[in-house]
């Protein structure tokens, strides 16, 4: 486990960020558990990204620990946190 992560994880959501999560999750449009890139960039359009597949490419960048090019559940807890310091909030 790298610092970086481990950093990351001290944070828990919570509060507005449990709506973000919930927001990701509804855009999870093909119920398969997790977030395609496509499925973030529409999410981060709906959240107020205003260059959503640059968007979509950087949080992927951040929060695909894996590298399969999709956001499951334990990343997903990256991405809301991740998304939550850029300023992505539930309107
Ligand atoms: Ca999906
Ligand atoms: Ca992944």
């Amino acid at each position: 486990m790298t610092a970086r992560r481990s950093n990351v994880l001290l944070v828990q959501p919570r509060g507005a960020d449990e709506r973000l999560r919930d927001i990701f999750k509804a855009f999870d449009v093909n119920c398969d558990g997790v977030l395609s890139r496509k499925e973030l960039q529409k999410a981060l359009k709906y959240l107020g990204a205003i260059f959503p597949d640059f968007k979509a490419g950087r949080c992927m960048h951040h929060c695909d620990e894996n590298g399969d090019g999709r956001i499951d559940e334990l990343e997903l807890d990256v991405l809301v946190i991740y998304a939550s310091r850029c300023g992505y909030k539930v309107k």
